[in-house]
């Protein structure tokens, strides 16, 4: 664990990378909350620590990804990638993504890196070359791989896996581990034709991984600590391992990505999972080259350490694949952490951009001019360290008025008020004799927050890290209201001297402590406080020294209104409805007449329990109040929702099905569910002040 006493620089180098995002769509929330936002956070504090950092990205342009929305779009890969390479660093810019490098994969330059590193590892023995059946679209006439190829996932059973990986579960897979497989370019069914194929054998590399994932060691040697990776990240790690780790091909029969550069393999270009984590190298190549610097210093040197920042899905590639990679090449330093987040959730449901359930970072940016911190803030807040969470507009609005404009905004401003009004802006002078235990308690805490702050970012827990600075201002405001300095004011002129002293402090340890999370509010509050490139080691209970004049400064943050965000609530289900649906919805079914319709007994049921079936990995068991009577029912969505998450709900109950035994289980009636195009569960859900028994026409 790096030290965190002061003047807290990292020891060693540190060399951060962000998943570099697919240029085949904008940036949502839920890109920012899992890839991005810990990554700036962390190279803003450490910037501020003064630690030799490097922190950089660039767009993803090859794959299964872009061609299939060239494919969609009716345009070439060109076009999608320039149009989505410059709206990604627009969005990136706009919501303060400071990276030291933003490069791109089409690039000449990286195809020369991708090629020479592929050499490297061919002249090595890394691959095996085999002759080997793959699927093939007889239709489009394409070989079938990755994203071109779809069908059950054999993990999870999720009805629309990729052919290299299940978007519901992580697993990474291989085309012909789908069950059903269909192309995605024509739908047809397809067949299995020999192409040649270098292959990555990594079960060759199964007992060094288990050491590096397991032990944090490399080479026999200590590397990292492994307690420090989440446990997430190992466990993945670990059931890939324990699964026997598969040859898996490192090339493509397709013609947009870096073409194989050997003789004779006109059409295939690497895979992209081969060419994009070089996309780091090659981005501080091109860092290096500007900056009159050696990449090696970050990538080849025992000074320097290697973290990445990606989402849950791309756990497996930067684990263990692109580990292997590294070692195979030689002389590369492997990653010391990769602390992948879990997805972030919208309003109840997963983000998707085909469905258009999404809030894009661009238009946030439109709607909400300014506005990037209150995100930020929120995201941080809510970000899904561990596992999936969930980002909903009324939680924004809470957290935008009842943290950052009442607490911390509410702060700073009768700060900078109360100093104007009594001193001129003056920091006062203060009488000793007036100081109290409350000054010792919150200088006492302002000497150990940026410690404390530290600590958290460095154990990637950018959630308390959060907290424990916006705990500074909770404190001073806190202080502030209990002091009553407007009070003392008239009769004790000294006393109120060493509050409005204290307090001043306290805000300006929020301008420092809070830059890497909310920097443009911070660098506002900087000004005023007449600091500069703030350095994390002036955080302290003597900031501020007697006679040094504040700035004004306007109110940080405007409340925001319920109706706005209703208006954003509203525009969510609009767009939803408008979103072409990729995948059709079920075709109809035969008509029935009005007749059979009058036979069903639908009413609102009340779930008043829920539990596993035993062996059932599909069912729960709920008991539901019908207003008729309290009954069973069996409802196959066990792998969609947690018994705890289905007690208490309102439902829609066809009540007089006739009772059918299911695993033992005698059921009575049947929970009306909605399934949309890709596969998710939601309830039918009686509005709001409807009852058990109400009757369903
Ligand atoms: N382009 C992002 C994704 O899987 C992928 C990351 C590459 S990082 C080298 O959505
Ligand atoms: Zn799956």
């Amino acid at each position: 664990m790096t030290s965190t006493t002061r003047p807290f620089r990292h020891p060693r180098r540190l060399m951060m990378t962000s998943a570099l995002p697919y240029a085949n769509g904008p940036i949502h929330i839920g890109h920012i909350a899992g890839a991005y936002l810990p990554g700036d956070i962390r190279a803003r504090f450490e910037r501020m620590a003064g630690s030799e950092v490097l922190w950089v990205c660039g767009s993803d342009e090859h794959g299964a990804a872009i061609t299939l929305r060239a494919k969609k779009d009716g345009v070439t890969p060109r076009e999608i990638v320039d149009r989505y390479h410059s709206e990604m660093q627009e969005a990136f810019a706009g919501i303060d993504m400071a990276f030291d490098h933003y490069s791109r994969t089409s690039s000449e330059k990286h195809h020369q890196v991708a090629q020479d590193f592929f050499l490297k590892l061919l002249d090595s023995g890394s691959f095996e070359v085999k002759t080997d059946a793959q699927f093939f679209d007889p239709e489009a006439s394409q070989f079938l791989a990755d994203r071109y190829i779809t069908g059950t996932c054999p993990k999870c059973d999720a009805p629309d896996a990729y052919g290299d990986q299940c978007e519901k579960c992580g697993s990474a897979l291989s085309p012909k581990d789908l069950v059903d497989p269909k192309s995605t370019l024509s739908g047809a069914t397809p067949i299995l034709k020999d192409t040649t194929l270098w292959y990555l054998p990594m079960g060759r590399h199964e007992d060094w991984l288990r050491d590096y994932i397991d032990n944090g060691k490399f080479n026999g040697k200590a590397h990292h600590d492994a307690r420090a990776w989440k446990s997430h990240v190992t466990g993945q790690c670990r059931s890939w391992i324990d699964g026997g780790l598969q040859s898996r091909a490192m090339t493509r029969d397709l013609d947009w990505g870096v073409p194989v550069p050997v003789e004779g393999a006109d059409g295939k270009v690497l895979y992209v999972w081969l060419d994009a984590p070089i996309g780091y190298i090659t981005s501080t190549m091109e860092w290096a080259a500007k900056a009159g610097q050696n990449w090696q210093d970050w990538w080849q040197s025992d000074d320097a350490e290697l973290i990445h920042f990606i989402g849950k899905d791309n756990i497996v590639f930067h684990c263990l694949i692109f580990p292997i990679l590294l070692k195979e090449h030689g002389g590369f330093n492997l990653p010391t952490n990769v602390p992948a987040n879990a997805f972030m959730n919208l309003e109840g449901d997963k983000i998707s951009t085909s469905r258009n359930w999404a809030v894009w970072v661009k238009d946030y940016l439109e709607e909400f001019p300014g506005k990037s911190d209150e995100l930020r803030y929120v995201l941080t807040s809510i970000m899904p360290e561990q596992k999936d969470s969930e980002f909903t507009w009324s939680d924004y609005r809470e957290r935008v008025n009842n943290e950052l404009a009442d607490v911390l905004g509410n702060f700073i401003n009768r700060v900078i008020v109360l100093t104007k009004k009594y001193y001129e802006s003056e920091v006062p002078a203060i009488d000793r004799a007036k100081w109290t235990a409350d000054e010792d308690a919150i200088i006492q805490a302002l000497d150990a927050a940026p410690g404390e702050v530290a600590e958290l970012i460095r154990r990637n827990r950018y959630r308390d890290a959060l907290q424990a600075a916006m705990g500074v201002a909770r404190l001073g405001n806190k202080y502030m209201t209990e002091q009553e300095p407007w009070k003392l004011k008239k009769t004790d002129e000294e006393r109120t001297a060493v509050i409005l002293n204290t307090c001043i402090q306290v805000a300006a340890n929020c301008s420092v402590l809070l830059e890497p999370f909310i920097p443009q509010t911070a660098q506002k509050m900087q000004a005023a406080f007449g600091i500069t490139s703030a350095r994390w080691e002036q955080a302290s209970g003597s900031m501020m020294p007697h006679g040094e004049v504040l700035g004004d400064l306007p109110i940080l943050f405007e409340k925001v209104e319920e109706s706005t965000v209703d208006a954003q609530v509203e525009k969510l289900k609009t767009s939803l409805a408008s979103a072409a649906p990729d995948a059709a919805c079920e075709p109809l079914k035969p008509m029935m007449n009005f007749d059979d319709f009058q036979k069903m007994d639908l009413r609102v049921g009340e779930v008043i329990a829920c539990e596993r079936v035993p062996k059932a990995d599909k069912l729960l068991q709920l008991t539901i109040r019908t207003g008729l009577d309290e009954r069973t029912v069996l409802s196959g969505i066990a792998e969609h929702f947690k018994p705890e998450e289905v007690v208490g709900r309102r439902v829609t109950l066809l009540a007089n099905l006739a009772p059918r035994k299911i695993r033992g289980v005698e059921s009575q009636g049947m929970v009306l569910m909605a399934e949309s195009a890709d596969g998710s569960l939601r309830f039918v859900t009686p509005e709001e002040g409807t009852a058990a028994g109400d009757t369903i026409r």
